[in-house]
């Protein structure tokens, strides 16, 4: 963020304990993420990307709220829907869109894709394509970081859907079993690709992990205030050695499941999109709290929204002019050594 963005931030009056410049910082990386998942359906829709991306646009508090909370030694293992993840947890811009677009230059040489950028550096184990397989890396780092001691803690991040793996309730029940530190976060979007989630889950979702004696807490997935603070305060209890614990995220995507997913009236309506878009949206929320208090004005918001353009643009140019991986190492990089 620019200075004179920083100046204009603080207003009179406002209260001294109130961090508003970590809340500008959340801001802009909400905005990052956002401006990262429309230029990814530019390229898409410009036949500039091979594949598929699933986009995180509407879900931004989440990544961001919880990743605030961690620190950079910190595991997170993400999702098929993982870009903002992966930014929320440090990864490049400039890098990311290169691994979209199938670049040397990208996380993982460009073999990788949307799918399963990993970024060690940062603590991201990686995402994920089958659906809660990324359980049980985060439960077995988890598992790791108890062994050598070394004060770490593992964020698993996963959608509702995958609350129908039977994965999951193995690894919960290891986790509370040993005491791991590791904090399942549940996205839910509401739909598991085209089926609403109360089609597919009986019962309480928070009923499973506390089965298993797992700490449990829900929290609006669009207020980022509310995921900071409930993270931070799990985050505590996990690192402190108090054991597992599972985040509930009430959320919703804007987009469809895919970027190929533009007819999706057959399965849920205009109007309750644009319920979420107008009255939900995590970064009006956000905005409209600290404009309501008084810490800040739109000005400094429409800045850090062209800032993080300016970046997004940036990136992608670099990643349509970096260079693909040479052929002859088509068969290097694909397993783990
Ligand atoms: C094990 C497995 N089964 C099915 C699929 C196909 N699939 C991809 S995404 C998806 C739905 C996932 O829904 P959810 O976990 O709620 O995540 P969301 O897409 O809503 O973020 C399915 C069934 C898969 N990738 N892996």
């Amino acid at each position: 963020m620019s200075d004179m963005a920083n100046e204009k931030t603080v207003l009179q009056g406002h209260d001294p304990d109130m961090d508003v410049e970590h809340h500008l910082h959340m801001y802009q990386q909400m905005a990052r993420i956002r401006a990262f998942e429309e230029k990814v359906n530019e390229l898409y829709t410009g036949a500039l990307m091979p594949g598929l991306a699933h986009l995180y646009t509407g879900e931004e508090a989440i990544a961001v709220g919880v990743c605030e909370a961690l620190q950079l030694g910190d595991y997170i293992t993400s999702t098929h829907r993982g870009h903002g993840h992966c930014l929320a947890k440090g990864a490049s811009v400039d890098r990311m869109f290169a691994e979209l677009l199938g670049k040397e230059a990208g996380y993982c040489r460009g073999k990788g894709g949307s799918m399963h950028i990993a970024d060690i550096e940062t603590g991201n184990l990686g995402a994920n394509a089958i659906v809660g397989g990324s359980v049980g890396i985060a439960t077995g780092a988890a598992l790791s970081a108890k062994r050598l001691g070394n004060g770490r803690i593992a964020v698993c991040f996963f959608g509702e859907g995958a609350l129908g793996q039977g994965l999951i309730y193995e690894a919960m029940n290891m986790a509370s079993l040993w005491n791991l530190p590791v904090i399942y976060v549940c996205e839910n979007n509401q739909y598991n690709e085209y089926t609403h989630y109360s089609e597919t889950i009986a019962g309480q979702i928070t009923a499973r992990p506390q089965a298993f004696g797992i700490h449990t807490e829900t929290v609006d997935g669009q207020d980022i205030r509310a995921v900071y603070e409930t993270m931070n305060r799990l985050v505590e209890r996990v690192r402190g050695g108090g054991g597992p614990a599972f985040l509930l995220c009430d959320t919703y995507r804007y987009h469809g499941h895919h970027v190929g997913d533009i007819d999706r009236v057959y399965y849920r309506s205009k109007e309750e999109e644009q319920h979420w878009m107008t009255n939900r949206d995590p970064l009006k929320m956000l905005s409209g709290w600290l404009i309501d208090q008084g810490l800040a004005d739109q000005i400094i918001f429409d800045q850090i929204e062209a800032e993080a353009k300016d970046e997004i643009i940036a990136g992608a140019e670099f990643a349509i002019n970096a260079p693909y991986p040479d052929p002859s190492e088509v068969d290097q990089h694909v397993y783990a050594e």
